[in-house]
């Protein structure tokens, strides 16, 4: 085991650029045993630019390089999901920790040959993990240590929507996100992949069965001219056909017998990442808004139901899950976050020789519910 793990990161444009700060602040306030020494990336004046910008020393323009590389320990893979499957399974062969972002591929298919190649990894110490950030919200982390302890008791309602408005205009490009050979599907595997395993994380429950129906509202959109940013564009005068989901809704039952309802959108006008999801359980209730993420709220219905309500929890005490590193209470923390905590975690998992969580094979589960609301078209699908 190296004294530092050296880590490629493939991509650098939105999830690129945010693993990248994690992994550097993850050192400076976690201790993490790790550093980005390359990033991956086909174009290679704008690779370099983000490489000095991140002060990262090297840069490659071909992941099969930074497999290839025995001074590589890990690879944290950021690019869009038609190239997961390639990357993280050769990474694995080659003996490097693999860190893969959500939705793990594009496929069901794409999915167990990932698992199968790190289950064969795990047997040699080399670990992978799916990257579910939002799992390491501390209000979100808190909530889950409050479900374990029973606080809401048996879970009768899990409500999760993940609501964006950044493609509502009609005349928002046809960026990778809108193409499903490039991204396997559209608001559905994007953002409701997290809600699905959110799901999962905090209540230990999984669907049995589901019915689902997805929409494309917007059928065409002028092509891409210029990426200007990880959810900003320009397009050309030329159009071009949307090939994935505006929207999706879903409802299931789960096997720990609670109702289940989700909603992913990306025309949920005025709503920027409205990542929600609420618990009603038979002795109380939490919810939760990414878009207030500092905060949960907890509803304890074993009280007077005279002086009983929600009440709004301050996740911001050093004795929160991951905050004691940070700053003192009621600072708050962001975004960004979530991604020091999930590199800080996988680090924690590779130097203590266990397997991290979430697993490939959670995201192998999460890809067949994706499956599962496509082939739905509104007819019952059991799990
Ligand atoms: C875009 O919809 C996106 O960046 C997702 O890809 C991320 O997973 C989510 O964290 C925020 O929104």
């Amino acid at each position: 085991m190296p004294e530092t793990l050296n880590v490629a990161v493939a991509g650098y444009a939105f999830m690129g650029r945010i693993h990248t700060a994690g992994w550097a602040q993850a050192a400076k306030f976690f201790g993490t045993p790790a550093r980005v020494t390359h990033v991956i990336g086909r174009n290679r004046k704008n690779t370099q630019a983000f490489a000095d910008a991140f002060g990262i020393p090297n840069v490659l323009a071909d992941w099969r390089d930074a497999v290839a590389d025995p001074d590589i320990h890990v690879v944290d893979v950021c690019t869009p999901g038609d190239s997961h499957v390639d990357i993280a399974i050769g990474a694995l062969e080659a003996g490097k920790h693999v860190l893969c972002e959500k939705p793990l591929a594009n496929s069901v298919a794409g999915a167990e040959r990932m698992v199968a190649a790190a289950e064969a990894a795990s047997a040699r110490g080399v670990r992978s993990m799916a990257g579910f950030s939002y799992r390491r919200t501390p209000a979100l982390a808190y909530a889950k240590r409050l479900v374990d302890e029973g606080r809401i008791g048996e879970i009768r309602h899990i409500r999760a929507v993940y609501l964006q408005d950044w493609i509502a205009d009609p005349e928002f490009p046809l960026v990778w996100r809108l193409d499903k050979d490039a991204a396997g599907s559209g608001a559905l595997g994007d953002i409701g992949a997290h809600i699905i395993d959110l799901a999962t994380f905090l209540t230990g429950q999984r669907l049995t069965g589901l019915t689902g129906i997805t929409e494309t509202f917007v059928k065409t959109r002028p092509k891409l001219a210029e990426q200007t940013g990880g959810l900003t564009a320009r397009g050309s005068e030329e159009r071009g056909e949307v090939t994935v989901d505006d929207a999706a809704v879903w409802v299931g039952r789960t096997d720990g017998g609670a109702l289940a309802t989700f909603e992913a959108t990306r025309f949920a006008a005025g709503r920027k990442n409205a990542m929600r999801i609420e618990l009603n359980g038979s002795k109380g209730s939490l919810a939760f808004d990414f878009e207030r993420m500092n905060e949960l709220e907890f509803l304890d219905f074993t009280e007077p139901a005279v002086e009983s309500g929600f009440r709004r929890i301050l996740v911001t005490e050093p004795e929160h899950p991951y905050v004691g590193a940070w700053w003192p209470a009621g600072h708050g923390l962001g975004y960004e976050h979530t991604f020091t905590h999930e590199v800080k975690d996988f680090t924690d998992a590779i130097v203590e020789g266990r397997a991290p969580e979430p697993s490939f094979a959670d995201g192998l589960a999460v890809q067949k519910i994706l499956a599962a609301i496509e082939d739905s078209r509104g007819d019952w699908v059991t799990l």
